[in-house]
């Protein structure tokens, strides 16, 4: 499985998976949204953590506009489905992914990175949602996905306003944990996916399949789905490897950053 705009890079147990179409400020094509599909779908067993970057100026500039063409309701609704079903290999696929963000991360593009696990952004990135101003909505999963992130309200006045967030406003609004200087975003999320990719599989796992799944139940259900994954995850014997190496003090401590 390759595709000419998109490149899988294994390093040691991280992906590292990087939109290559550069000079169409990496647009995603339907070839690319399957690829990526793809490529999460099939990522090699030992990889433990991925990244997602884009090569040139720009993460990613949405949706390939070139291919939207004429297409009846039907053909629409199913154009939708298929983005959603690339996005929840990135979601809930085998790893946890961060996205490396710099330039434009606007309508799909932004898509895209809301359905990673966490968000580098360098100085340069901007996010926004043209799809209000093209005549369109968003279709990538953004819907259900941007406004857990930054809020209904905020993700209304992008798509009626056009209004576009630079990096800074873009991390206290939400859309990034991480902001970094210019040209650094790829090496910070590879430093996070190295890190990430040292944890029990287990916590991993929860907090990609659990943790969003008890934030949307009713309290009641989530605090018994909480107590069910907690037990599961401390009764894998990493785990408690893991507890008695700290009580032996063997494992480092909690430290200021
Ligand atoms: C594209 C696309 C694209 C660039 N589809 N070809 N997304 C948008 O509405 C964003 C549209 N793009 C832009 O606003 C700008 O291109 C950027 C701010 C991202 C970058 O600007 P710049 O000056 O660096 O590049 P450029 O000159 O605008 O574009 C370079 C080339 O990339 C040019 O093609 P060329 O053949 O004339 O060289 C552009 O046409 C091409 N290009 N962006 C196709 N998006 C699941 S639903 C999701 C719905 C959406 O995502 S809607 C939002 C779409």
């Amino acid at each position: 499985m390759t595709h000419q705009d998109l490149q899988l890079d294994i390093r040691g147990d991280v992906a590292v998976v990087r939109l290559t179409r550069p000079h169409k400020r990496n647009a995603l094509s339907d070839g690319l949204v399957l690829a990526i599909r793809d490529t999460f779908q099939s990522l090699p067993a030992n990889v433990r953590a991925a990244v997602i970057d884009g090569e040139g100026d720009h993460f990613c500039a949405g949706l390939d506009l070139s291919e939207l063409k004429e297409r009846d309701a039907g053909a629409g609704m199913h154009h939708s489905r298929m983005w959603h079903a690339a996005l929840e290999e990135v979601q809930y696929g085998p790893v946890p992914v961060v996205a490396a963000l710099h330039g434009a991360v606007v309508g799909g593009g932004l898509e895209l990175a809301a359905s990673c696990h966490i968000r580098v952004a360098d100085e340069t990135t901007f996010y926004a949602l043209p799809e209000g101003s093209r005549g369109i909505f968003v279709g990538g999963g953004g819907a259900v996905r941007i406004p857990r992130l930054i809020g209904v309200a905020r993700m209304t006045d992008m798509m009626l306003t056009g209004r576009v967030y630079n990096a800074e406003d873009g991390e206290k609004a939400g859309f990034a944990q991480y902001l970094v200087p210019k040209g650094t975003a790829t090496e910070k999320a590879i430093a996070l996916a190295e890190r990430i990719a040292q944890n029990a599989p287990l916590t991993n796992y929860a907090l990609m399949h659990a943790l969003p799944r008890i934030a949307e139940q009713p309290s009641d259900q989530g605090f018994l789905t909480e107590a069910l994954m907690a037990a599961i995850a401390q009764s894998a014997p990493e785990a408690k490897e893991r507890v008695r190496a700290f009580l032996e003090g063997k494992a480092a401590k909690v430290a200021k950053s």
